[in-house]
């Protein structure tokens, strides 16, 4: 009998992995949501390709003309662009997509596909590209929604309108010293490592959980003094060691980064009101709804500071909410300061 090869045994590809868990969860999928989601793969691979070779391939700096920006007012990069054109056809020619919102684009995208239309994809093709030209790392963040019953005819974009704890599948892309695929469709957290000799992303991290206490805190220390004071009193604590520990600081400035040290290791992540986003600067669809959908089911928490960010109705798609997201002694502890 021919046995099969060691590493045979141990290459578990994303597909695969999707196609598994559909037959243990969802005895009838008919395979459209893995097929949609390898429309994200194959876009982020395509994405992985530019951004190694950054340097090289005139991607580097700002799009068109100098000061072209997008919806948020960011001045593209020209990696920016490219990352949101290869999501888009990607995922535009899967049938089972009704529905495209991206950062980049003020307006969703929407495919009259009638009933074979059964998904929303909102994402943000490229996060922290600011940190392209300076070599770190960036990330690509996905949410995946089911259309509602009832379609809004009048205006489709709409039905992405659902607060997180609706979403389908969330995950992220992270193009860093590997390049990591990390997703959850509600029955844990699981990550693969791109392999660049066989171009497939292979398991590598098997349900993954954020430890319940960490080292790390991570926010923007230049905007600590316009914080509001329970987040000041709290930030004090971290540094004082009364929440039982020594922390160190980390501050990426890419979400993805922040967040994968943070699932990884433990400790917290904060994006507070500031004054100058006094309801937030990251964005609840496409980045803080998918980011907490992970956390959770990793067994962290992620709240706006007031409630839980999986309970938040969304009223636009371009949405801001202030974001903390960690380990749960961490996260209980800020709970206990914004009370006060
Ligand atoms: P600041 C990147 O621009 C981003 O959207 C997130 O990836 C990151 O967490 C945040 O903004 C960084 O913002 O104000 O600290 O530079």
């Amino acid at each position: 009998m021919n046995r099969p090869l060691p590493e045979q045994q141990l290459i578990i590809t994303v597909q695969q992995h999707i196609l598994h868990k559909q037959k243990e969860h969802f005895p009838t999928a008919s395979g459209t949501f893995s097929w949609l989601l390898s429309g994200i793969t194959l876009a982020t691979k395509m994405i992985e390709s530019k951004v190694r070779r950054a340097g090289l391939l005139d991607v580097l700096g700002a799009a068109g003309g100098a000061g072209d920006t997008n919806v948020q007012g960011e001045v593209q990069q020209k990696l920016d662009v490219y990352a949101n054109r290869a999501l888009l056809h990607c995922l535009g020619v899967r049938e089972s997509v009704a529905v495209l919102a991206s950062e980049e684009n003020e307006l969703p995208t929407c495919f009259n596909r009638g009933e074979a239309g059964k998904y929303i994809v909102v994402f943000d093709p490229l996060d922290g590209s600011s940190n392209i030209d300076v070599n770190v790392s960036v990330g690509t963040i996905f949410s995946i929604l089911a259309r509602p019953e009832q379609h809004d005819v009048e205006d489709p974009s709409r039905e992405a309108l659902q607060p997180g704890y609706k979403q389908v599948a969330a995950g992220y892309v992270l193009y860093g010293s590997s390049t990591m695929f990390v997703y959850t469709t509600g029955q844990g957290v699981y990550g693969f490592t791109l392999d660049p000799a066989v171009g497939a992303y292979v398991l590598s991290h098997d349900n993954m959980r954020m430890p319940e206490q960490g080292k790390y805190y991570s926010v923007n220390e230049a905007n600590a003094e316009g914080f509001p004071p329970g987040y000041r009193n709290y930030l004090h604590q971290l540094r004082t060691g009364e929440l039982g520990r020594e922390y160190s600081s980390r501050y990426i400035g890419s979400l993805v980064s922040d967040f994968h040290r943070t699932l990884l290791k433990g400790g917290i992540f904060l994006y507070p009101p500031t004054p100058s986003h006094p309801t937030g600067k990251l964005r609840l669809l496409y980045e803080a709804s998918p980011i907490a959908f992970i956390a959770e089911q990793a067994g962290g928490v992620a709240t706006d500071g007031k409630q839980r960010v999986l309970d938040i109705v969304p009223t636009s798609i371009h949405q801001r909410t202030p974001l903390m997201v960690g380990s749960r002694h961490e996260m209980a502890a800020l709970a206990k300061c914004l009370a006060e």
